[in-house]
C-alpha cells in the first residue's frame, strides 16, 4: 500500500528540522533575501538537508544535485558582501570557509563545472576558547549557530564571472575519522568593477584538496588538550589582497 502523498511530504519536510542539520539555500544582497536557489546551484541536500562525508566525490566541488535548471548569474561589484541564509541554524562545531573561482575561458559561471586547480580561498575561521560552558574550556566557532553568512568579495580580483563557494566543515564527531560533515553551495556571480591588482593564488581542486585523516578533519574537539590556536583548518592558506 502506498503512503499518502501528504504524509511522505510531511515527513519530507520534517525530518530535516529533526535532523538539525542545514542548507545554505538563499542569496543575501544589498538587503534583498533571493527566493530559494536563486543565483545559487540547487545543492544534493536541498530535502534531506543531509551532509557530504565523502570529500573524494565530486560533489565537493558545488554540493550541487544533478540535472538543476541554471539558477542565473548575480552581478555584484567587488569589494561588495554577500552573503547566504542558512536554513537551519549552524548546529554543529566548526570551521566556516569560502572559495572563488573564475570561470575558464570560454565558459561562465553558469557553464563552468567548477573541475580542476581553479578554487582559492578568501576566508576561513577558526576556533578560540569560549567561557561556556564553565569551567571547562572548549572550543568556541564564529559561526555556531548562525542563521545568516557573509562574506566581502575582494575588492582587487579581476572582474569577470566566478563561483562564490560557502562550505561548513562540522567536526564534533570528527575523533571518528571520516565522520567530518561537510555543508555548502555555491553562487554564481559576475563580479564587476574589480580592481584587477590581486593574483588570486594558491589554486585548490574539488576533490582534492582535503584528506580524511588531516589534522583539521581527524581530531576530537571535545578534548582539552587540544589547543584552539593550532586548529589547522584544511586547504590552502587564504588569499588576501
Ligand atoms: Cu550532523
Amino acid at each position: 500500500m502506498l503512503a499518502p502523498l501528504g504524509l511522505m511530504v510531511a515527513l519530507a519536510t520534517v525530518v530535516p528540522t529533526a535532523m538539525g542539520h542545514y542548507t545554505f539555500q538563499n542569496l543575501l544582497y544589498k538587503g534583498v533575501k533571493f527566493p530559494d536557489y536563486t543565483f545559487i546551484r540547487r545543492t544534493f541536500n536541498h530535502i534531506s538537508h543531509f551532509p557530504l562525508f565523502d570529500l573524494n566525490s565530486t560533489t565537493m566541488r558545488c554540493f550541487e544535485d544533478e540535472n538543476i535548471p541554471n539558477p542565473g548569474t548575480l552581478t555584484v561589484k567587488a569589494g561588495d558582501t554577500v552573503g547566504f541564509n542558512v536554513d537551519g541554524r549552524i548546529i554543529h562545531e566548526g570551521p566556516l570557509v569560502w572559495y572563488m573561482a573564475r570561470a575558464p575561458t570560454g565558459k561562465t559561471a553558469a557553464t563552468m563545472d567548477g573541475s580542476g586547480p581553479i578554487w582559492f580561498k578568501i576566508n576561513q575561521t577558526t576556533p578560540y576558547i569560549g567561557t561556556t560552558p564553565a569551567p571547562i574550556e572548549r572550543f568556541t566557532w564564529p559561526h555556531y549557530n548562525a542563521t545568516e553568512v557573509h562574506i566581502q568579495i575582494p575588492k582587487c580580483i579581476p572582474s569577470g564571472e566566478y563561483l562564490l563557494r560557502v562550505e561548513h566543515i562540522a567536526i564534533h564527531i570528527a575523533f571518528l575519522e571520516g565522520q567530518h560533515e561537510f555543508f555548502g553551495a555555491c553562487a554564481q556571480l559576475k563580479i564587476t568593477n574589480g580592481l584587477g591588482t590581486g593574483a588570486p593564488w594558491p589554486f585548490a581542486q574539488f576533490p582534492g584538496a582535503y584528506r580524511t585523516d588531516e589534522p583539521g578533519l581527524f581530531l576530537n574537539v571535545h578534548d582539552n588538550w587540544v589547543q584552539p590556536d593550532r586548529y589547522q583548518v584544511p586547504g590552502p592558506p587564504v588569499w588576501t589582497c
